[in-house]
């Protein structure tokens, strides 16, 4: 049997283009069924559903062969055990520096003040201002950043973006991008020696289905 780990939203719904190259399709629909294993089309093929923080690990640990996670949860989680054969495209977005309009965000980086910032993704944040010489206070928030610039709780936050409408809607401003975001396939290294009949295909499959840079020439 091989596992595969998806969270439910815009993962599973942007994966599901990718396994049907594959030749797997879904047998049940995670937004009308409670289970968290759902079947498909192909007997030895099962999808498990897990936070999407949850995905690197259950990978990790052997609980899925395989699995589709952000860059971003990548990254916080560590990457430790996992083969990332493939960039998938998918789920794009930016890590970005967000303030306050009305926050002077270059004279407090400038004055080399201390800024405090509120995100969910500390190593992205500790990273990013430690490579800037920028003295940060990091506080862990596990969703609605948004709000912490709003009430006080920080100067900054640093968070994804895609349309920028949640930014806009709470008149905040993007100050600076850290990094692209799109999502990774990870394999457990185990799984891969151990069931590489099986994985391969869906490897291959995978990487002859993602989307093709637009050409630039
Ligand atoms: O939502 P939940 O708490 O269950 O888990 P999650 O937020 O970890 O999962 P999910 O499904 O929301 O995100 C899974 C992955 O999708 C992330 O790890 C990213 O790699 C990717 N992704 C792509 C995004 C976005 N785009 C995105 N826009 N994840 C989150 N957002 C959020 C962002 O945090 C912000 O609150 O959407 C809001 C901004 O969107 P715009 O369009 O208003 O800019
Ligand atoms: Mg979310």
């Amino acid at each position: 049997m091989i596992t595969l780990a998806l969270s439910k939203g815009r993962i599973f719904d942007e994966t599901l283009p990718l396994l049907k190259a594959a030749g797997i399709e879904v047998l049940e629909d995670p937004d009308t069924s409670r289970k968290l294993i759902l079947p498909t089309n192909q007997p030895g093929v099962r999808v498990v559903l897990v936070r999407a923080t949850d995905v690197p690990t259950y990978v990790e640990y052997g609980g899925a062969d395989l699995g589709v996670t952000g860059k971003d949860t990548l990254i916080e989680h560590g990457g430790q055990g996992l083969y990332q054969p493939l960039d998938l495209k998918i789920a794009a977005c930016r890590m970005s520096v967000a303030v306050r309009a009305d926050f002077d965000y270059a004279s407090a980086v400038r004055q080399g003040s201390r800024l405090k910032v509120a995100t969910k993704y500390t190593a992205i944040a500790r990273e990013f201002f430690a490579s800037k010489g920028v003295h940060v206070d990091l506080i862990k928030l596990y969703g609605s950043m948004e709000l912490a610039p709003l009430t006080g709780l920080a100067d900054a936050i640093v968070d994804l973006v895609s349309t920028g409408n949640t930014l806009k809607a709470n008149h905040l401003v993007e100050v600076e991008r850290i990094m692209d975001i799109s999502s990774r396939l990870v394999v457990n290294q185990a799984a891969l020696k151990l069931k590489q009949a099986g994985i391969r295909p869906i490897i291959d499959a995978f990487a002859n289905a993602i989307q093709k840079e637009p050409s630039t020439s």
